[in-house]
């Protein structure tokens, strides 16, 4: 079967998989079907019958518009699914179809992808992932993570941190498939871009070639010297969007829309292709289910029982008991950024899983422990990565890691600066995947570098995010019981949110509470009497709801502190616990250093939230908590208010 042929079938299949949805983006498909029917038919490892072949190629459309080309791809290499019913299903509810590539959907879409850049910046964690597992476990056979990328993908900056450090770490097995087609929504390139992106490659290390994106022998050769070339490869194809469909090649209409049957019946006359929509004649279809083979006896002939490292090992559980022990006996004022550091002082030589990382700031983030190696190109079994200040390319990269599924990676920064990763930390929600995201320097209590380093509406923001557990833990021994609870969910990311400062220790084997960190919300402190008023607080706050209680008890009222470490855990507790935690009293206050917006929740319409809603200050971290009225003194005042009106 010529190759021409097997292109024009994932043409028309594109296209009519768009036309049966009525919505789609049909230019991409057309553009790039020529590079990836190469790429299958010469280079791609891939076994259909075992999609998850741990050896397999890794393939990631990181323009994520263009997913109807590669749902028609995996239909026509004989994966199991998507079957020409899915095909014909695509974008509508529940279908496995979706608009953009979703992973867990489909064998075969290694991840979810849709906003622009996140494709290329995680592959570069998979290869990294892959690099490492093959030089931990030679026996596995190494294998090539290719990226598709658009001119789109290529204008956002976490390419540019991904390129960056791709070229760094010299992760040779990397080729990104550049639909190079001058071209986005808003028209040619040129209107907004006139840099010379292969230069930028270039200067970046990397390997740079560039192919006619519609001529077979030109492609193949391309991606021929991106694969022996030992640095990462971009190669070039140059195509044009929308390419086979007679008067809309070439034009931003076709980028995001059907193209309509007459255009249908145009491309039919121009590419000679006398079949109905979703026909495709047995020869045809068999010649590309054919291409498969080339891979079998690489396939059989490899391990099947990939030696997974995941799991993580119960003395890791134990060491965090035994710290968690440790410091109830001996209860001691410490950060918890450095309460983190001690925990991973403990665990990280028991679980070579785990792979840390910070942007730049790992001294402040406590996130390196004293004999943990550096992943480089020259040690790639290092379980330590220096992302450099990349905080978005981070959270990519460890989407990667992740994905990959050798590795539990964390990475630190500043809370203030999680903005910047926001877009890949939605996605490790979204693929739920173990991502866990130390934020130290957590509130103004940072003090002297003043509002810009000071996170105001991290704390809340990060806890709408779905399926994202925010933990912020009060002492070492509830950041124990966080960094355990973080570690035992493996169907999405944590984050722990740290203080740079020091706190007083709040939990001690002299003070027994009802329920732990690990119910996301518990009783710290009650009076046995019955309860006239509940303090919540979090973090650095809740040494604070302590002391309010004691000036309250002095009075003769009593009352209850609730520490709530993880919202997104209590939320899941039985009714009757979180009735009994919260307390039937209306009196509840609640006291966090961040926005206050959303405690009403815990507090009810009567109850009051101390926080902050405007940015903060340079200067000492008491004399802001005095400034901004976080103090025990205003809390006893607004329990004793409510109180009297009652
Ligand atoms: C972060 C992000 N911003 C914007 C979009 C909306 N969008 C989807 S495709 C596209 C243009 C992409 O251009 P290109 O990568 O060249 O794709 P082509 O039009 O050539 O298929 C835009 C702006 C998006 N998906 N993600
Ligand atoms: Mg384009």
């Amino acid at each position: 079967m010529d190759t021409c042929t097997l292109v024009t079938a994932l043409r028309f299949l594109s296209v009519d998989v768009i036309e049966r949805a009525h919505s789609g983006h049909p230019g991409m498909p057309l553009g790039m079907a020529d590079v990836v029917t190469v790429l299958y038919r010469d280079f791609f490892r891939f076994f259909p019958k075992d999609p998850y072949w741990t050896e397999r190629d890794r393939l990631i459309f990181s323009g994520g518009h263009g997913s109807a080309l590669l749902y028609g791809l995996l239909y026509l290499l004989g994966y199991e699914r998507p079957t020409l019913h899915d095909l014909q299903s695509f974008r509508t509810i529940h279908a496995n179809t979706s608009g953009h590539p979703e992973y867990g959907t489909l064998a075969g879409v290694e991840m979810t992808t849709g906003p622009l850049g996140q494709g290329l910046a995680t592959a570069i964690g998979l290869c990294a992932a892959a690099a490492r597992h093959h030089a931990l476990c030679p026996e596995e056979g190494s294998h090539t993570t290719y990226v598709c990328a658009g001119d789109g993908d290529l204008m956002e900056g976490v390419a540019y941190e991904a390129i960056s450090l791709a070229g760094h770490l010299r992760l040779g097995a990397l080729v990104v498939l550049f639909d190079d087609n001058n071209i986005t929504i808003d028209g040619p390139t040129h209107i907004a871009s006139s840099g010379d992106i292969k230069a930028h490659f270039k200067a970046e290390n990397w390997h740079v070639c560039t192919v006619d994106g519609h001529d077979a022998d030109d492609i193949h050769h391309g991606l021929q010297e991106a694969l022996t070339d030992p640095r990462p490869s971009l190669v070039c194809c140059r195509t044009e969007i929308g390419h086979g469909a007679p008067t809309l090649a070439g034009t931003t209409r076709i980028h995001g829309s059907p193209i309509g049957a007459e255009e249908r019946c145009r491309m039919q006359a121009a590419l000679h292709w006398p079949y109905a929509p979703f026909e495709i004649p047995d020869d045809i279809r068999n010649a590309w289910r054919a291409l498969a083979q080339r891979n079998a006896d690489k396939y059989y002939a490899s391990r099947k029982t990939a030696s997974s490292s995941k799991q993580i090992p119960d003395t890791v559980f134990a060491a965090l008991e035994t710290l968690k022990q440790q410091s109830l006996e001996e209860p001691v004022p410490c950060a918890t950024r450095a309460s983190s550091g001690r925990v991973l002082q403990a665990i990280v030589p028991l679980c070579p899983a785990l792979v840390g990382g910070s942007a730049d700031l790992t001294a402040p983030n406590h996130t390196r422990t004293p004999n943990m190696s550096t992943f480089s190109a020259e040690t790639p079994w290092g379980q330590y990565v220096h992302y450099g200040v990349r905080e978005h390319g981070m959270a990519a990269f460890m989407n990667g890691l992740a994905l990959y599924g050798h590795a539990i990676p964390y990475g630190g920064t500043f809370l203030s600066f999680s903005d910047y990763m926001r877009p890949a930390l939605r996605l490790s929600a979204m693929m739920h995947l173990q991502v866990l995201y130390l934020f130290t320097h957590d509130s103004i209590g940072l003090g002297e570098d003043g509002p810009t380093h000071q996170p105001i509406e991290h704390l809340m923001s990060l806890r709408l995010i779905p399926n994202l557990y925010v933990f912020r833990p009060a002492d070492t021994v509830e950041t124990c019981e966080c960094w355990t609870s973080a570690l035992q969910r493996n169907d999405g990311p944590s984050a722990l949110l740290l203080t740079r400062q020091c706190v007083p220790p709040v939990r001690s084997s002299a003070r027994p509470c009802i329920g732990t960190a690990a119910q996301g919300g518990y009783i710290l402190e009650e009076d046995v009497d019955k309860r006239q008023f509940t303090i919540l607080a979090t973090g650095s706050e809740v040494s604070i709801a302590l002391k309010a209680k004691e000036l309250l008890n002095t009075q003769g009222f009593r009352g209850a502190v609730v520490s709530l470490p993880c919202w997104e855990l209590f939320d899941q507790q039985e009714i009757s616990y979180k009735r009994r935690v919260l307390g039937k009293t209306p009196v509840r206050v609640s006291i966090e250093a961040g926005s206050p917006l959303g405690w009403e929740k815990h507090t009810g319409a009567s109850g009051h939230a101390f926080g902050l809603d405007r940015f903060g200050l340079s200067g000492k971290a008491e004399d802001l908590f005095t400034f901004f009225g976080l103090t025990a003194e205003a809390v006893y005042q607004k329990v004793i208010e409510k109180l009297e009106k009652k």
